[in-house]
């Protein structure tokens, strides 16, 4: 049967069948994909063939992959590793403050994302603790993002009546869900879906900190055709092996810019002559905040938080 892989622990796997049943799996041997180093590389969101059987059913074969999200492991040292398979859009929660999200945070997962052509949304949560200044700071935060191609959404999880605009968003699609600790993943998914009955609250927050708790991330069903992938315990987003020159082609502000540079596509815009994209960023034409993000990434500064 053919199924899609809900949840990895390392040596079973949770597989969602096409009857719409779920199967506890393990894989026979080693299984190989095309492309990949590891052996038995599968992630969440990979759609699998398998042997169904009462107790334990097989894995047999991974079939090959629309697309995929790395993730840095852990540490600079650390490899990447997958970190979901199959997706149509990334969709960043994040809060401007409890806690505060930084926008190099947001602009790294961006980036990535925009690397393996996944689209990307910003849900911004916790809109109902906002002063009327915060207010006004997070809608020129949403008029940036959106001027740049994402699509943003300000919502409060806890006290909406209606999560109406993020249904809409998330219907009939594979969605990889990305944000700190904290910004209320696992209440928006227990509000999209009360079965999901996932622990929230700010205490996993801090016993998280500081150890190496291993991030599996886990796909869930809202219905036949739309799905979620939750990643609990991201704290830092690392770019995996990205070149610094291709980094200003996942800025799509920046991307259409740099035919225009005198050196073309080996201007890295930090201070060569006649660079179109610094000319945009005097103009602003490119935010500040977005150029800085992009500098901090090329120069390999603070590139994990
Ligand atoms: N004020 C407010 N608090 C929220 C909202 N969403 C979540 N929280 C609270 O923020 C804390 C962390 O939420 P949680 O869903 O566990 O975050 P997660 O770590 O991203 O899964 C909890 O105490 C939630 O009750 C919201 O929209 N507004
Ligand atoms: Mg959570
Ligand atoms: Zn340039």
């Amino acid at each position: 049967m053919i199924g899609r892989v809900l949840k990895s622990t390392g040596s079973w796997y949770e597989v969602a069948g096409e009857d719409q049943k779920k199967y506890a799996c393990r894989v026979r041997g080693k299984l190989r994909l095309e492309g990949y180093r590891e052996s038995n590389p599968i992630a969440v969101g990979d759609r699998v063939n398998f042997e169904a059987e009462e107790e334990a059913s097989v894995i047999t074969h991974i079939l090959a992959r629309d697309n995929h999200m790395l993730r840095q492991s852990v540490k600079r040292t650390g490899h990447a590793s997958v970190l979901a398979a199959n997706i149509d859009q990334v969709l960043v929660v994040a809060t401007v403050k409890q806690p505060r999200t930084s926008l190099g945070f947001i602009d790294r997962v961006l980036v990535s994302a925009e690397s393996f052509r996944i689209p990307q949304v910003i849900v911004f949560n916790k809109r109902d603790i906002l002063t009327e200044d915060e207010q006004e700071d997070l809608e020129a935060l949403m008029t940036m993002y959106q001027y740049v191609g994402c699509k943003t959404l300000a919502i409060s999880a806890q006290e909406d009546a209606s999560l109406e605009s993020i249904e809409d968003v998330l219907k009939n699609k594979v969605t990889l869900i990305i944000g700190h600790s904290g910004v209320g993943k696992s209440t928006l998914l227990n509000r999209l879906s009360p079965d999901f009955e996932q622990s929230t609250g700010a205490i996993s927050d801090y016993s998280e900190k500081g150890t190496h708790t291993t991030t599996f991330a886990e796909m869930f069903q809202l219905d036949a055709t739309t799905f979620i992938i939750d990643t609990p315990g991201i704290k830092e987003w690392g770019l995996v092996d990205m070149e610094q020159q291709e980094i200003s082609d996942y800025f799509p502000e920046m991307r259409e810019l740099r035919n225009e540079c005198k050196f073309g596509s080996r201007c890295l815009h930090i201070n060569e002559p006649k660079c179109a994209v610094k000319d945009a960023v005097e103009k602003n034409q490119i935010t500040s905040s977005r150029y800085n993000s992009y500098l901090s990434m090329v120069l390999g500064e603070d590139n994990r938080k």
